[in-house]
């Protein structure tokens, strides 16, 4: 894509993220209908749905070559990452948008033949807007993002972990996350894939690691790690699949090497 383009769509795709925050936001206090998917902790509302409805007809109206790929229904069935596909969760973090009406966010990642090269997130309730273009950095509002400092050692940094992981699971070895739990000097866990990507591009967090995403919560958040020097793979190292669910490793360069390499132990 070149830069024209992408400067083009990066606008547009700015000015309707920020439209359906504020729509989201007007309608915080209406009643919710939340439905359940695969289990009784796995919600979704009507506001998801209107969300990602909004973008899939303002996408098919102005540009009807482009695909969508999304989590509630309203996208194509994508097959492959030929073209320019949007990847887009309409509310990431819905559990904190249900309890909390708050620490959740819009994200939407554009991909031309594989490459990422537009990012938002957006942290609705806060009006907080990370966003990038490929090569050009990472910007939170308008400031920009600095690149990420690779000389941070674990035992001073702060890593995003579900605590689920350091319980006995199927997934990863949990004695090994016990483990890296007691070696940091602290976790967090916010609810949110995509803001916590942006965390860690923010540089407030240093790594992310989880054991279960789909796309949509990963497609922004790649980018924006990316464009500040850090780097997002699966939790063994391996190249993401913008195609299917994915353990992820994100964090700068020594962060990334030094957990996956010392702490990520699969069990299958
Ligand atoms: P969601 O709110 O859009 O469903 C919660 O820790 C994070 O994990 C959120 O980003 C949430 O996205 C995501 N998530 C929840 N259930 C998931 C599932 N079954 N597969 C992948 N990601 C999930
Ligand atoms: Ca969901
Ligand atoms: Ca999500
Ligand atoms: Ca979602």
């Amino acid at each position: 894509m070149d830069n024209q383009s992408r400067q083009l769509l990066f606008d547009q795709v700015k000015k309707w993220i920020l439209e359906a925050g504020g729509h989201i936001r007007d309608a915080i206090d209406e009643p919710l209908y939340i439905d359940t998917k695969s289990n009784p902790n796995d919600l979704v509302t009507q506001m998801d749905r209107n969300t990602e409805e909004y973008f899939a007809k303002k996408i098919r109206g102005k540009y009807p070559n482009h695909l969508i790929l999304s989590e509630e229904g309203f996208g194509d069935e994508v097959e492959s990452l030929d073209g320019t596909i949007w990847i887009i969760d309409p509310i990431d973090g819905t559990m904190n948008f249900v309890h909390q009406k708050r620490n959740f966010a819009i994200s939407i990642g554009i991909y031309h033949d594989g490459i990422g090269e537009i990012a938002f997130i957006y942290n609705v309730m806060d009006d907080v807007l990370y966003s990038a273009q490929k090569g050009q950095g990472a910007f939170k509002n308008d400031k920009r993002l600095l690149s990420l400092e690779n000389k941070v050692s674990l035992e001073e940094s702060i890593v995003v972990l579900n605590s689920f992981w350091a319980c006995e699971n199927q997934v990863i070895n949990e004695k090994k996350i016990q483990d890296l739990v007691k070696t940091v000097r602290g976790t967090r866990s916010f609810g949110s894939a995509a803001l916590e990507l942006a965390f860690v591009a923010e540089g407030i967090v240093d790594g992310y690691l989880t054991m279960k995403l789909a796309p949509w919560d990963i497609a922004a958040g790649a980018i924006l790690v990316n464009e500040v020097g850090g780097i997002t793979t699966k939790a063994n190292g391996d190249p993401l699949n913008l195609l299917t669910n994915n353990t992820i490793l994100s964090g700068n360069k020594q962060i990334h090497e030094t957990i996956s390499s010392q702490f990520v132990e699969l069990k299958k």
